[in-house]
């Protein structure tokens, strides 16, 4: 118990350092509107933790390619990255780690795809209902 008190302070006292700051700072609602770079490609980071996407709401544009990089916090607890919209060519189903995955769509159709963790331990709650999902907004 002390040894993680201990952890919790030395997290707070690095705030925005990497490896703590996954487990630490829950979404705080705010979406994240994507642009095209100058690659022509919508860039948007996305980092999980335990149960959480940050952010929890991002809109794209239809018809412009998307590159999600998705990464998780150090953590012995495998998480995922799903989205299954075939409706919008969008299919998408990862593994993720603390080392970033690229993932790349276009979305083809208008509307809001809900994007989770579909993992779960044993007959507990699945990732997702514990809060580890969000929602991608398509937008024209
Ligand atoms: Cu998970």
């Amino acid at each position: 118990m002390k040894a993680s008190v201990t952890f919790l302070v030395f997290c707070l006292g690095l705030a925005g350092y990497g490896p703590c700051r996954a487990d630490v700072a829950p979404p705080d609602g705010t979406a994240y509107r994507a642009t095209r770079a100058a690659d022509g490609v919508q860039h948007v980071r996305i980092e999980g933790g335990a149960y959480f996407f940050k952010p929890n709401r991002v809109i794209v544009k239809s018809n412009v390619p998307v590159e999600l990089t998705v990464s998780v916090g150090r953590s012995v607890i495998p998480h995922t990255f799903v989205i299954q919209a075939p409706e919008a060519g969008i299919a998408v189903d990862e593994s993720l780690s603390s080392q970033p995955r690229n993932i790349r769509f276009t979305p083809t159709a208008v509307g809001s795809y809900p994007f989770y963790c579909r993992n779960r331990l044993l007959f507990l709650e699945s990732h997702r209902e514990k809060g580890m999902g969000g929602v991608l907004e398509v937008v024209e």
